[in-house]
């Protein structure tokens, strides 16, 4: 008999118009409204990159992606897995997926977030709100944590990394830098924890180093908020005027491996922000194409849900 598993793909979710910004960010803030002129800025950012962020799309597309390789998969063991989108900042939130597989009839389901790198603060606080309400119904749910460590992640980045330098003239390869970063997180939260997060940041920088044919690698954070306290650092955009100070490198390639898609971390905050400091230093902006639904990303699925279900 077939049996039916929900498949909970969690994202952090983006407004999908102008108005739903104010409302989005003062979830984002744990319901204390942003400033004016900070929903201002946010929507000034949203403008620049289009209007409206492409990461509710893409999370759309990853998570049927996903759902399909799992259930081509699982084919011949006679399971179909349902798929569900909890979203942490908007509809359909979290808690809303876990009320739809109740009304469903589901009570075992597999969950992941579109995130590579754990934190107690990103996929901890994602799993937390999902089994308070799995509790609730009485589904057993099976966290997929991180997947930072899977080779088929890795060999997507060591691929386009490669790929990104190949297209630097012979001779100016050696004064290139590949700069790995993650989201930044409040030093004071990680740091008390003993937080995984910058250690698992840091393997994927080490495999980076190791994999790639980039010489010189240096690891930042990026996208830190304004919280008045100090960030993990350094963030990006110091990291490229320093290591330009100190190397004069002609290339920086930015990989930000922390997040899996086209979204305003990526198309603001490295193609503008980024690119804007390689401008004044007169040196040359490389961003790799994100996973997205690139086939060799999907295959990493399979590895890693495997393991729960052979
Ligand atoms: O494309 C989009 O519309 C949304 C892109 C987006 C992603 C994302 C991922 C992460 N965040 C993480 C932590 C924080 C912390 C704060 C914070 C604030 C914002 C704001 C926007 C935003 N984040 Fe985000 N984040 C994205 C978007 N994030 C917009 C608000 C304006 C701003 O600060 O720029 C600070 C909250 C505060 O102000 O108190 C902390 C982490 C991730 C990566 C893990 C994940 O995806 O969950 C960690 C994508």
């Amino acid at each position: 008999m077939t049996q039916t598993v929900g498949l909970l793909v969690m994202a952090y979710g983006t407004p999908y118009e102008e108005s739903e910004v104010e409302a989005y960010y003062t979830d984002i803030r744990h319901g204390k409204k942003p400033e004016p002129e900070e929903i201002e800025d946010l929507k000034a950012r949203y403008r620049f990159i289009g209007g409206v962020s492409p990461l509710a799309r893409i999370t759309d597309e990853q998570a049927e992606a996903l759902r399909d390789t799992l259930n081509k998969m699982y084919e011949e063991k006679d399971i179909v897995f349902k798929l569900y989108i909890g979203l942490k900042h908007i509809h359909p939130f979290i808690e809303d997926a876990l009320e739809q597989m109740h009304e469903d009839g589901i009570n075992k389901a597999v969950t992941i977030v579109l995130t590579p790198h754990y934190s107690n603060f990103s996929v901890g606080a994602y799993d937390k709100r999902a089994d308070e309400e799995a509790e609730k119904y009485g589904i057993s749910l099976t966290h997929v944590k991180s997947f930072y460590q899977q080779p088929k992640f890795i060999q997507y980045w060591v691929k386009q990394i490669n790929h990104t330098l190949n297209l630097i003239p012979k001779e100016e390869k050696d004064n290139t830098v590949l700069i790995v970063s993650a989201h930044s997180l409040p030093e004071n939260m990680i740091v008390q924890s003993h937080d995984p997060y910058p250690n698992e940041l840091r393997e994927t920088t080490r495999l980076l180093k190791e994999l790639s044919n980039v010489t010189h690698v240096a690891q930042g954070w990026q996208s830190e908020g304004n919280t008045g306290t100090p960030w993990l650092g350094p963030d990006v955009q110091d990291l490229t005027r320093s290591l330009y100070q100190k190397n004069k490198y002609q290339h920086f390639i930015y990989a930000p491996v922390g997040f899996v898609c086209n979204h305003l971390e990526v198309l603001y905050d490295n193609d503008y922000e980024c690119k804007l400091v390689c401008d004044e230093v007169g040196a040359v902006y490389h961003r790799p194409p994100m996973p997205n639904t690139d086939p060799l990303f999907m295959e990493l699925w399979q590895m890693k849900l495997m393991l729960f279900y052979y």
